[in-house]
């Protein structure tokens, strides 16, 4: 089989997505890249790593040549807030990469993957169930990057048969690395701030509704749509894909199920709640039921007791580890 690389792998998605891929082709399927050297105490510790700028063709067209690479999932970019703050690094690294991944792919004819965003949409998008093509105006430097990103990766496929697929990722939830500059961090960085202080200070109004995902159901969705059959797909770049809407306020009530204890205050950031408040608040994912078989596992209720749990275990196992030394 041929391999896989994984750009941006040390981030929030790659560092689960690189171990379920592995799990998935075998460890030495899957090449794992990042700009950034590898963390000792990364899941992406095991197998294959290389030190890859996205923005550069010379060392992805390297690395695709020395390990005979098929797909390529491009994860690497700056995220919504971080971007709002660096906008000339942001268009560097976000339309860089978009540029010359799906060129290289071309070249070597390559399958790639594309995570857009709910980002992708603004103010004058339906905010509910947000139909799969609609008007895509947004108003911050990574929405444009994600909808140019999208027109790019059908372009390749269209002109030059390239196969890209995308998903238009909601705010994504999980237990491993912390998220990397968004708007919806808040709602990974509450849990940690639950269990380790029993107080947390959101930066979003408690009321602000958002789409929500957690990472399993991202995982398993980027594989599955790589394994679709072509021939099913009418859409491509992106489909949309969804599993709950939530607000500060719902997500910190559940939490408190697990943890009663729990106290939050709102120190609005008005950066990040003026992109919150040009984002959809529910997708309609009905396409990538119908074209791939899509269905998350995860609710608000499920996604909170997994994560609750997960986080106790590992900081358990800090103390356990803290102990010993
Ligand atoms: P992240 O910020 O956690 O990780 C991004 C990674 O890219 C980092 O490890 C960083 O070192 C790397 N990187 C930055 N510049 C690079 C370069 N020039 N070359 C190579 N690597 C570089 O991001 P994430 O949350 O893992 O997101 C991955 C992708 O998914 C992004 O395209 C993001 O827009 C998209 N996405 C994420 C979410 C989410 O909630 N996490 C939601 C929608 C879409
Ligand atoms: C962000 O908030 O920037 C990301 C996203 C939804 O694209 N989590």
């Amino acid at each position: 089989m041929k391999r896989v690389l994984v750009t941006g792998a040390l981030g929030q998605i790659g560092s689960e997505l690189v171990p379920a891929l592995r799990r998935h082709y075998g460890d030495d399927v899957v090449v794992a890249s990042d700009i950034r050297l590898h963390r000792p105490d990364a899941a992406t510790d095991e197998g294959h790593f290389e030190l890859v700028d996205c923005t550069r063709s010379r060392e992805i067209d390297a690395v695709v040549r020395r390990y005979d690479v098929g797909t390529v999932y491009h994860l690497a970019a700056v995220l919504s807030a971080v971007a709002e703050e660096r906008p000339s690094f942001a268009w560097d690294v976000n339309m860089g990469g978009l540029y010359r991944v799906p060129e290289v792919a071309r070249q070597h004819r390559l399958a790639v993957f594309f995570p857009s965003s709910i980002g992708a949409f603004g103010p004058s998008t339906p905010r509910d169930q947000t139909p799969q093509v609609t008007i895509q105006r947004p108003t911050t430097i990574y929405g444009i990057s994600k909808v140019t990103g999208e027109l790019l990766c059908d372009y390749s496929h269209r002109r030059f048969g390239v196969d890209s697929r995308g998903l238009r990722f909601p705010g994504l939830i999980s237990a491993g690395a912390l998220p990397g500059g968004g708007t919806t961090d808040y709602a990974v960085e509450i849990f940690h701030q639950a269990i380790r202080y029993r107080h947390y200070t959101c930066f979003l109004r408690p009321d602000s509704c958002l789409d929500m995902m957690y990472m399993p159901d991202a995982v398993r969705a980027m594989i599955e749509l790589m394994e679709a059959d072509p021939e099913r797909l009418l859409n491509r770049n992106a489909f949309n894909v969804t599993a709950m809407s939530f607000t500060p306020a719902m997500l910190a009530d559940e939490i408190r199920k697990h943890v009663p204890e729990l106290r939050v205050d709102y120190e609005v950031d008005p950066v990040r709640q003026s992109i919150a408040d040009s984002w959809p608040r529910s997708l309609d994912d009905s396409a990538a039921c119908e074209e791939w078989g899509w269905k998350p596992h995860y609710d608000l209720e499920s996604m909170t007791r997994d994560m609750i749990e997960q986080l106790g275990r590992r900081l358990h196992s800090v103390k356990q580890e803290g102990s010993r030394s």
